[in-house]
């Protein structure tokens, strides 16, 4: 076992928490996380961290996996991106089986039959949704990664900010899920409003975020949810880069059909 969610940080015993969970954004700290079983996972606790409970269109949670744990295929109309954060994870898929060691990711489209196991443990980040067809699209097809081969780009030109787009930008996904690393002192360039809705983990450093009208110390094992149109803003800060893996629709627009 690579992970155990009973060791989860408990380090506010007079019952404080950086955690804040609002109508418009939710940080969710590790002392504050609940493991559960997982429904549709044979033998694995998670945690959900965000869901439509909270008003969101998507499901953001870590699952733990042992040797003894199976994932079962998602519901027929949900998509299914997983990203492996600790340990590693058997992706199978029809025929085909990949491995997927720290930084592997598989985006499972919808109605895809597979099983996810792990040889030796693993923790993932699984992001959850339900798929909306364009009538003039084909739907994605299984696709297969690593973060290291996925080359980053300068974000609107400041090379301290380099964003990687982990699926491909195109009419067929209604989601993005990237990776964006900033050089300590690295900030967005403007407070964003937009209608996109996000969740978010900190994978690595450390920063301030800005949501609502609210600003947060954050850290690696932070989790963010940030509504449609929640004001958002964030600057890395410490010694090392500040990087976090972040979910987003795309390419749909409410109320026009699609
Ligand atoms: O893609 C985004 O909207 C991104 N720039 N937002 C964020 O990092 N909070
Ligand atoms: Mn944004």
């Amino acid at each position: 076992m690579v992970f155990d969610p009973s060791q989860l940080p408990r380090v506010f015993p007079q019952g404080g928490t950086r955690s804040k969970v609002t109508s418009r954004y939710a940080l969710m700290t590790p002392d504050t996380f609940v493991p559960s079983a997982l429904v549709g996972w044979t033998n694995t606790k998670g945690v959900v961290q965000i869901s439509p409970r909270m008003g969101t269109e998507f499901l953001q949670y870590e699952a733990y996996l042992t040797k003894e744990s199976i994932g079962h295929s998602a519901h027929m109309q949900t998509q299914r991106f997983v990203y492996v954060l600790e340990g590693e994870a058997m992706v199978q898929e029809g025929k085909r089986k990949e491995k997927l060691k720290v930084g592997g990711y598989a985006y499972l489209p919808a109605g895809c039959d597979h099983r996810i196991t792990s040889a030796r443990g693993a923790r993932l980040f699984v992001i959850e949704k339900t798929y909306a067809a364009l009538s003039h699209e084909q739907q994605a097809e299984p696709l297969f990664g690593n973060e290291t081969h996925v080359k980053g780009a300068a974000f609107q030109g400041d090379e301290a900010l380099q964003l990687k787009n982990l699926l491909p930008d195109a009419p067929a996904f209604d989601m993005a899920v990237n990776i964006f690393t900033y050089e300590p002192g690295g900030a967005l360039p403007q407070v964003e409003i937009h209608v996109m809705e996000h969740g978010l983990l900190m994978l690595q450093g450390a920063g301030i975020y800005r949501l609502g009208d609210d600003w947060h110390p954050v850290k690696a094992g932070d989790v963010i949810w940030m509504s449609p149109y929640c004001e958002q803003w964030f600057v890395a800060m410490g010694k090392t880069p500040a990087r976090y893996i972040y979910y987003k629709d795309v390419n749909r627009y409410p109320g026009s059909g699609v």
